[in-house]
């Protein structure tokens, strides 16, 4: 028998929009299958069926605004025995019918929610062989949701719910969007990172990172996602280079001045970037044309409380040893106090990311897009090197180039870390 399932009441609301039907004409559907999704202002809530059957004609259609009693679908109701018969709920006056299970609505619904159906093309109602297959997910999620999660293109068997009983809800959608627009669009994707309670293996806390290292760590992540790294090893001979630092180094003292190898590094990025002009370049937007800069702004990596924070050294060029010098340490006292303006932190050619006054022999660091090079400096030690008759000890630097090869080829990137060796070597050349 064909009954008209009706919308019952749902409170105190008399134009409820339908922002989803999930049946359609000769879908089979169970006592509470949900049949369509209202929203109000205030709420969204799945309508289930009263009865068992198959769906006739759906009468409503995305959009229109409805009120209780308004007719929804018609229904081919089976009996127990399997005969279609009319519904006692169509049968029976009001007061007699069974008691419809209460819609479920946000915020205020704990019921277990049925299944997700999949986004339906605009206007039209799902396909049911989709439907059946979401219906297998157990994709629990509100009509809101489900609503959001459809605007956005986001497929919610995929999304992890952290609301109760693994509830889906907006801030879980939101998560998702995120995480997929930092996928790289091409190749495999990257399985979201499973969700760990280190809880159960031990005594933990949990410790809110600084907003520059949240800020580095996406950098870096794209940048790491995005370019494809290799890293060039050499070493430079600074013993010649060391003495002459030392003895420098007290005259600038009566000055203020610090001299470390940092300004000699700087130089020599200078001075190797003038003799390879295409490590000073960055990829233009439509990956067809390099932007070659003529001017030399060195990024120099600052260990902060806080996190990496990597200011500019502008027309490094320009400046000498000493300028660098008092540059650096200023750069870096102010890093270190949060002092920095944010274009202070821009428009760098190339990186120098020093690491040797802590130790280490090489390492692989990540480029500072949208550079394309990045220089990594190791601790210089002492080795036994032949002359040709005998060993001699010299003081030996450890480099780690960084270069993207879409740009940078192994040649250019050995020549280029070879230069930058030379000039360290014979201090001579940091005049040229
Ligand atoms: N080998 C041996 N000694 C070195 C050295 C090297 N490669 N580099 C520096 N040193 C020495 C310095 O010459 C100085 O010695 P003296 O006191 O005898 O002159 C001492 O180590 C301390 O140097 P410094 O750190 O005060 O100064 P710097 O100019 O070398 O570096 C700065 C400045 C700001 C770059 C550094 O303090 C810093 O923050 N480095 C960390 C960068 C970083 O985190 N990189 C990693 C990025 S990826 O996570």
């Amino acid at each position: 028998m064909t009954t008209t399932i009706k919308l019952p009441s749902i409170g105190d609301i008399d134009a409820a929009e339908v922002i989803e039907i999930m049946v359609s004409p000769g879908d089979s559907l169970e006592q509470e299958s949900p049949i369509l999704a209202l929203e109000t202002d205030k709420a969204a809530m799945e309508i289930p069926s009263p009865e068992a059957g198959t769906v006739g004609e759906v009468l409503v259609k995305v959009g229109d605004k409805l009120s209780e009693g308004d007719a929804l679908l018609t229904l081919e109701v089976s009996d127990q025995n399997g005969d279609a018969s009319k519904t006692q709920a169509e049968n029976k006056p009001e007061d007699e019918r069974p008691p419809q299970s209460p819609p479920e609505s946000e915020p205020t619904n704990t019921q277990e929610p049925p299944p997700e159906a999949p986004p339906a093309a605009s206007g039209s109602a799902p396909d049911p062989q989709k439907y059946q297959a979401a219906t297998t997910g157990l994709v629990h999620a509100g009509p809101a949701v489900r609503k959001m999660a459809r605007k956005l293109g986001a497929d919610l068997s995929q999304v992890k719910g952290s609301g109760p009983r693994g509830r889906i809800v907006k801030e879980d959608v939101e998560a998702f969007v995120k995480q997929s627009l930092q996928q790289p669009r091409d190749g495999l994707p990257i399985a979201p990172r499973p969700s760990i309670d280190f809880s159960e293996f031990g005594d933990i806390e949990t410790i809110e990172l600084s907003k520059i290292q949240v800020l580095t760590g996406e950098h870096t992540h794209s940048a790491w996602l995005r370019i494809p790294h290799v890293t060039q090893f050499d070493r430079a001979d600074i013993t010649d280079l060391e003495d002459f630092r030392k003895k420098e180094k007290e005259h600038l003292a009566k000055r203020e001045i610090k001299l470390t190898l940092l300004p000699f590094l700087i130089k020599a990025a200078v001075s190797a970037l003038k003799a390879y002009p295409r490590v000073n370049s960055s990829l233009d937007d439509d990956g067809k044309h390099l932007i070659q800069k003529h001017y030399f702004h060195i990024s120099i990596a600052v260990d902060t409380p806080y996190g990496l924070v990597v200011p500019v050294v502008r027309n490094a060029d320009q400046k000498s040893l000493s300028e660098l010098a008092s540059e650096v340490a200023d750069l870096a006292k102010r890093a270190r106090a949060r002092k920095l303006a944010g274009h202070e932190m821009k428009g760098g050619c190339f990186t120098l990311t020093s690491l040797g006054h802590i130790g280490g022999t090489g390492f692989t660091p990540i480029i500072n897009e949208p550079e394309v090079a990045i220089m990594g400096i190791s601790r210089a030690a002492t080795e036994a090197v032949h002359n040709g008759k005998t060993f001699d000890p010299r003081l030996i630097l450890p480099l780690s180039l960084s270069y993207d090869h879409r740009v940078i080829d192994g040649v250019l990137a050995a020549q280029f870390t070879r230069h930058f060796a030379e000039v360290l070597e014979d201090s001579r050349r940091l005049l040229i």
